[in-house]
């Protein structure tokens, strides 16, 4: 199997860390059309990345289906869904949170604004308190990732809060998530464990650079 993906991509940035924490034999490359072409939306119906491509060619876009099929179909020993019904569904209840609520409300607009070079409205900072004060809610309920397993939620959030400190300017915890404490927390767990220290750290560098080509554009 392939992984087409960019390097600065949150979401491919959710698969890359599946692939590294179950070592997986999938190898990440670019897509092999360029994105928004007629070429790219003919053999990737969604237009977007990261996709899946399998062993018979056939091809799987949407992050969160991408590593649903790959939890449930790797034999690797390590396992990143818990066995409990409500365990699983809250799980896909913190990954929902990122794509349906954090991202959209707060971390779109805060992109927005700081690829613009704009200092942050008052709404911008006020939606961005009200998503973290949600995921501080769930992530309190869930309790610490040392005292039950990493999951494909926890995979999931993770890149957006790398983007939150990216967008906020923060070095190592950003001064609005230090407002939260089990959010500072779980970010805090989440950059101790090296696989996810390691895919975090390659797209804050491609962050950067994406960010720096567009500001000379
Ligand atoms: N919901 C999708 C979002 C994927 C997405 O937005 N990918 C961006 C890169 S981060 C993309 O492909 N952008 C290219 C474009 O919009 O042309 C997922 O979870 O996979």
């Amino acid at each position: 199997m392939k992984l087409y993906s960019i390097p600065h991509s949150p979401y491919g940035a959710r698969v890359s860390a599946l692939i590294r924490l179950k070592q997986l034999p999938i190898e990440v490359l670019p897509p092999p059309e360029a994105l928004r072409t007629e070429g790219f939306f003919k053999r990737f119906p969604l237009g977007k990345v990261p996709i899946l491509e399998l062993d018979d060619g056939s091809c799987l876009g949407e992050s969160w289906a991408i590593l649903e099929y790959l939890e449930e179909t790797s034999t690797s020993s390590r396992s990143l869904s818990p066995k409990d019904a409500l365990a699983r569904a809250r799980m896909s209840e913190l990954a929902r949170y990122a794509d349906l609520h954090l991202s959209p409300n707060a971390l779109f607009p805060l992109f927005r604004s700081a690829l613009a070079g704009q200092a942050l409205g008052e709404d911008t900072e006020a939606a961005l308190r009200a998503e973290l004060a949600k995921g501080e809610r769930l992530i309190q309920a869930r309790g610490p990732i040392a005292g039950r397993c990493l999951d494909l939620g926890d995979v999931a959030l993770a890149p957006s809060i790398l983007y939150l400190e990216l967008l906020t300017g923060g070095v190592g915890e950003s001064a609005v998530l230090c407002e939260f404490p089990a959010f500072s927390a779980w970010w805090q767990e989440i950059r101790n464990i090296p696989e996810l220290a390691g895919v975090l750290n390659g797209v804050a560098e491609a962050f950067e650079a994406f960010a720096g080509a567009k500001a000379s554009a």
